[in-house]
């Protein structure tokens, strides 16, 4: 294992430590000690799932998939059925579409989201990471609403080298879109970040808000490709399933950030919002820091979160 990879991994492993001893725990206690892998077991691990932030319909999944693991593998031990567990967590983290940003540039990408899941600082880290590989990158401050949106996404332009297109406080989203389309055809940048306001508002004002930066961005630059992300913070748990739903229906979402994994027992909603929805987890925040924002991968995730469990195959601390 190369160190890069090391350091990435211990701290995911470190930022879904309060699921793992939550959701992994629990889990591990009905498994743990038991004579046969019956259905009293299958029942207990569902109640064990349900309290995890996994719902209904995906627990009932799951469970179907085990039951027919465990004959079909004839698994007899703990550390097998935890090893099958996760391997069926990373099968249901796992959607059609791939889990990493669109290649092709120029990119346009639209951050969604109700206030304070994120996604102003998400812009900034990804930002960071699209650097790191060598792309230029602009930030469109389409969240209009309050003047300190932004100023604060001022503040991190300066901070991580990235211009930033403004206008004033209750300006029309769209209108600054479309002159951030114009600068950054202009000056060849590969990856436009837009920055957009998350109130709360009704499914129709949402969708014809969306609707509309969406159109600018298709008429003004219709050679870019176009990813928009749901940023989600996880600690919310179920509410994050409900703002998915209004989401996805005002938009097409391409990807979702599913940011605050440290410091909340609640990851296992990334379970349920892959399968609900099919739509790929592009990135997790796992702390506040420029470097704690990670291309999510499903094994990977899974392989975290069951560390240290009795059938994990990577048990160093
Ligand atoms: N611990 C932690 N805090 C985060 C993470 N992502 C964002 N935050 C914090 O959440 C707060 C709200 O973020 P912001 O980007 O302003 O949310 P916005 O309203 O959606 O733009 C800030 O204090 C961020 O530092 C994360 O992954 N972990
Ligand atoms: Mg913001």
């Amino acid at each position: 294992m190369a160190i890069g990879k090391k350091s990435f991994f211990q701290k995911l492993k470190e930022g879904l430590a309060n699921t793992r001893e939550g959701m992994v725990g629990r889990i591990e206690s009905v498994v743990t000690g038991r004579k046969e892998f019956d259905e009293d077991m299958l029942e207990e691990l569902e109640e064990a799932l349900i309290l995890s932030d996994i719902d209904m319909d995906t627990t009932e999944k799951i469970i179907r998939e085990l039951r027919q693991d465990i004959s079909r593998l004839s698994i007899k031990t703990a550390d097998k059925l935890m090893q099958q567990i996760q391997n069926i967590v990373a099968y249901f983290l796992t959607t059609e579409n791939g889990n990493e940003l669109l290649e092709d540039l120029p990119l346009v990408i639209l951050m969604v989201g109700v206030n304070g899941t994120g996604k102003t600082t998400s812009m900034a880290k990804i930002a960071h990471r699209l650097q790191q590989e060598g792309k230029t990158v602009m930030f469109a401050a389409a969240d209009t609403f309050r003047a300190a949106a932004a100023e604060q996404l001022e503040i991190w332009g300066e901070r991580v080298g990235v211009p930033v297109i403004r206008h004033g406080e209750g300006a029309d989203p769209s209108a600054v879109i479309y002159d951030a389309c114009q600068s950054a055809k202009a000056r060849g940048i590969d990856v436009l970040i837009c920055d957009t306001a998350g109130r709360l508002q009704t499914k129709r004002n949402l969708m014809n808000e969306l609707g509309k930066m969406s159109k600018v961005i298709d008429r003004e630059y219709p050679e870019a490709s176009r990813e928009t992300l749901l940023v989600l913070d996880a600690a919310t748990g179920k509410n994050a399933i409900s703002q998915a739903e209004q989401f996805n229906e005002a938009a097409e979402i391409t990807g979702i950030v599913l940011t605050k994994l440290d410091g909340t027992a609640k990851g296992g909603i990334a379970i349920t919002l892959t399968d609900r929805f099919n739509i790929p987890v592009k990135f997790v925040g796992v702390g506040e820091g420029m470097e704690d924002l990670q291309e999510f991968n499903p094994d990977d995730f899974a392989e975290a979160l069951f560390a240290g469990s009795v059938g994990s195959e990577r048990t160093e601390s």
